[in-house]
C-alpha cells in the first residue's frame, strides 16, 4: 500500500496491478486532478479476492465513498466529474466529448490489449522480471503465493492474452496502425482533441506506455535490464515515431506526480 499523502477513510483506494498500464490511466488522472488517494497494490491472482470484494475484477478499481469504479474509463469519468472546470479530462463541447470517447474506447479496446499481448510474449519467460515487477509494492504473503503460483500463471496469461508469436506480430501491426492514427490526428495540432489535454490523450500515453518506456513513468521507467535485444529495437522504432515522441512529450509535460 502506498501511504505516502496523509489519509482518512474517505480517501479514495486505487485498487491496482503497480505495473498496469490501465491502473497507471486511473493513477495520471487521479494525480493530474490532485485528488488525495491511496495505491493498495495487489499481485495476479491476489487482486480479484480485492475486486471481487467490491464488485469487481480486474484492476484498476476504485473504492470511494460515492460508490465503487470498476473500470478505468468509469473511474476517469468519475474523477472529472468531481473536479473543477478548468482542470477537466472531458470537454463540454458535445462533438470534442465524442471524438474524447471514441478514441479512449479505441485505446482502451485495441491499443492497451496490442500493447500488453506484444510485452508478455517477450517476458513471460524471464520468470524473476515478471515477478519482480507483478509483486512490486504487495504484501509479503502475495509475493510467496504469486512465486509458487507462477508457472501456472504464466501459462494462463499467455493464453488469456493470445501472447504467441503469431499474436504479438498481429499486436505489433495493430500498435502501428493506431499509431499511425495518432500521427494523422496530430497534424496541425498540439492535443488529439479540441486545444486542451484531455481524457483521448492521457489514455494514449498510459496505455503506449509499456512500448515507449517513458522516463517519467512512476512504475516502468527502470525496466528496460533484462529486456530481449529484438524487444528493445523495436521500442526503439516506436519511440521514434512521431506518434511515439508524442507520448514520451506527454509523459514529459503532463504526468504530474504527487
Ligand atoms: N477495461 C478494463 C481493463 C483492465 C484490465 O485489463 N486489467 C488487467 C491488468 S492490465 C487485470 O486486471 N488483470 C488481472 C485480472 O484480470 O485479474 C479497464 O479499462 O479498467
Amino acid at each position: 500500500m502506498n501511504t505516502k499523502n496523509p489519509t482518512n477513510s474517505s480517501t479514495p483506494r486505487l485498487i491496482t496491478i503497480a505495473v498496469s498500464h490501465y491502473c497507471e490511466k486511473a493513477r495520471w488522472a487521479l494525480d493530474w486532478l490532485k485528488i488525495p488517494y491511496v495505491e493498495e497494490n495487489h499481485a495476479p491472482p491476489f487482486n480479484r479476492f480485492h475486486t471481487r470484494l467490491h464488485g469487481g475484477t480486474t484492476v484498476p478499481l476504485l473504492v470511494t465513498e460515492g460508490g465503487n469504479f470498476v473500470d478505468s474509463t468509469d473511474i476517469l469519468h468519475y474523477l472529472d466529474s468531481i473536479s473543477p472546470q478548468s482542470h477537466r479530462l472531458y470537454p463540454i463541447n458535445p462533438l470534442q466529448r465524442q471524438e474524447v470517447d471514441k478514441l479512449e474506447d479505441l485505446f482502451d479496446r485495441q491499443l492497451g490489449v496490442s500493447t500488453r499481448c506484444w510485452v508478455y510474449f517477450y517476458v513471460l519467460d524471464r520468470p524473476k522480471l515478471v515477478q519482480n515487477v507483478w509483486c512490486m509494492g504487495v504484501p509479503k504473503l502475495e509475493q510467496v503465493g504469486c512465486a509458487i503460483a507462477f508457472p501456472l500463471l504464466r501459462n494462463m496469461v499467455r493464453k488469456a492474452f493470445n501472447s504467441t508469436s503469431e499474436g504479438a506480430a498481429r499486436s505489433l501491426s495493430k500498435i502501428k496502425e493506431i499509431f499511425a492514427k495518432v500521427e494523422k490526428r496530430l497534424e496541425g495540432q498540439k492535443y488529439l482533441v479540441g486545444d486542451s489535454f484531455t481524457a483521448a490523450d492521457l489514455t494514449f500515453a498510459a496505455l503506449s506506455a509499456p512500448v515507449i518506456r517513458p522516463a517519467e513513468h512512476p512504475i516502468m521507467s527502470s525496466e528496460f535490464r533484462g529486456l530481449p535485444e529484438e524487444m528493445l529495437n523495436v521500442i526503439q522504432e516506436l519511440r521514434s515515431t512521431p506518434a511515439g515522441k508524442y507520448a514520451l512529450h506527454l509523459y514529459r509535460e503532463m504526468r504530474e506526480t504527487r
